[in-house]
């Protein structure tokens, strides 16, 4: 089959250049006319592993082509992001305008699958925006939800390797999505239906979300208590049936702290916990602002001058280079705002992609105070008396 990818982003890219490699031919689309020069030239403008090598082979080879603008293809997949907007309500703008750039090109027979983050429900209705266009493909195109699951950083592996569920809005449109997925996918294929497949995606992260707020609300209790959380949490991790996460400075990243909402927003009534996951991890940052604040504060009135802090990382989690929806980044902010004195640490990202930051050694050889936001492993082994703030475990004391 000729495939059509609408969006080149973090999933859109791999996954049409995944697709490419096994012998399709593809079209990739992006409303950016930057990403579709960079790609036709066989480069890309994300940062992940191995991907380069394999976007320059299928572009070389000729089965994968950017283009601003869509084609007439036997499947069409969309991987355009779902952000949220006022009151956490999910902004579906970006699908719906993937769904309306590719209505003239639908022949019939077309199979049209959605991998974006979406709440329930929306398969069907993009069903229904394609059909008051075109009312003669009634029964005669087929639609199916398939959620991405990879972690950046390892997403060509997984992209193949994954079990995916599927989920058409009948039952020949689930067997021609999972025929489609049989192309690249190594991971096992669960067929069950569109509704079943949206919310599977939004309760994976939801389920993570609600396991990170129970390790972090329990960093605040012991904290109070005078227990040391990591040592705790080993121990109570040496049940057979027990299994508690790592606390942190907050949840960051682009889907863990946004997807719970698509539940949240939508069936208010029934989704308290969900609720109260996702305010105790936010919460847990402005925890962690407002200790370091106390720790300057008790510091400046015992020397007489402000103490000069070093922010260990600022990556939105442990061994990536990646800033968005930081949880170290809104610390680091809130902090400047106070007129605190920083030097910012970020081992990922040396070489001069940053100019702002201080090198490590040096970090903790000026400062007066070291707070370690993200556990990178560069600071396992970091030895010091100075004053510290562990709000990651990596001191483990
Ligand atoms: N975190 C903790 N403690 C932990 C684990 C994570 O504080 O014990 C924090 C991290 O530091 C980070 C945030 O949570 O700030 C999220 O990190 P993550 O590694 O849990 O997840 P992401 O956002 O990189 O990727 C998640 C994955 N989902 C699940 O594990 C259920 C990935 O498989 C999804 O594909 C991805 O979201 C997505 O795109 O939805």
């Amino acid at each position: 089959p000729t495939v059509v990818m609408i969006g080149l982003g973090y999933i859109g890219l791999p996954t049409a250049a995944l697709i490419a490699g096994k012998g399709l031919q593809v079209t990739g689309v992006d409303v950016s006319q930057d990403v579709v020069n960079t790609i036709n030239k066989g480069e890309i403008h994300i940062v992940e592993p191995d991907l380069d090598g394999l976007v320059h082979h299928v572009v070389k080879k000729g089965r994968l082509k950017a283009s601003t603008k869509p084609v007439e293809a036997d499947v069409y997949l969309i991987a355009v992001p779902t952000p949220f907007k006022e009151h956490h309500k999910p902004d579906l703008r970006f699908v719906e305008s993937a769904i309306n750039s590719i209505i003239p090109y639908l022949k019939p027979a077309a199979l049209i699958i959605i991998e974006s983050t979406s709440p329930v429900g929306t398969t069907e209705k993009m069903q229904d925006i394609i059909l008051s266009h075109r009312p003669e493909l009634k029964g005669n195109i087929f639609m199916a939800y398939c959620p991405e699951r990879v972690l950046p950083g390892n997403i060509i592996y997984e992209l193949e390797h994954n079990d995916r569920a599927i989920g058409g809005i009948n039952e020949s449109s689930t067997q021609k999505a999972m025929a489609f997925y049989k192309h690249f996918v190594k991971g096992e294929l669960h067929a069950t239906n569109a509704r079943t497949a949206e919310m599977c995606k939004l309760v994976e992260n939801a389920s993570r979300d609600g396991q990170i707020a129970f390790a972090n609300e329990l960093s605040m209790i012991c904290d109070k208590a005078g227990i040391n959380v990591w040592k705790l949490i080993n121990l109570a991790n040496k049940h057979p049936r027990v299994n508690i996460l790592q606390p942190g400075t907050g949840v960051g990243g682009h889907c863990i702290a946004v997807d719970p909402w698509f539940i949240v927003s939508e069936f208010p009534e029934e989704s308290k916990l969900m609720r109260s996951a996702r305010e105790i991890n936010n919460y847990k940052t402005q925890w962690v602002i407002e200790k370091i604040k106390n720790k300057a504060l008790a510091f400046e009135i015992e020397n007489k001058h402000k103490p000069l802090i070093a922010c260990m990382g600022l990556a939105f989690k442990p061994n990536i280079d990646d800033l968005r929806e930081s949880p170290a980044v809104t610390v680091v902010e809130a902090l400047k705002m106070e007129g605190l004195e920083l030097l910012k640490v970020e081992p990922n990202l040396q070489n001069g992609r940053a100019e702002s930051l201080t090198d490590q050694k040096e970090a903790v050889k000026k400062s007066d105070i070291i707070v370690f936001l993200v556990a990178h492993k560069e600071f396992q082994n970091i030895k010091t008396d100075k004053p510290t703030l562990d709000f990651c475990g990596v001191l483990k004391e």
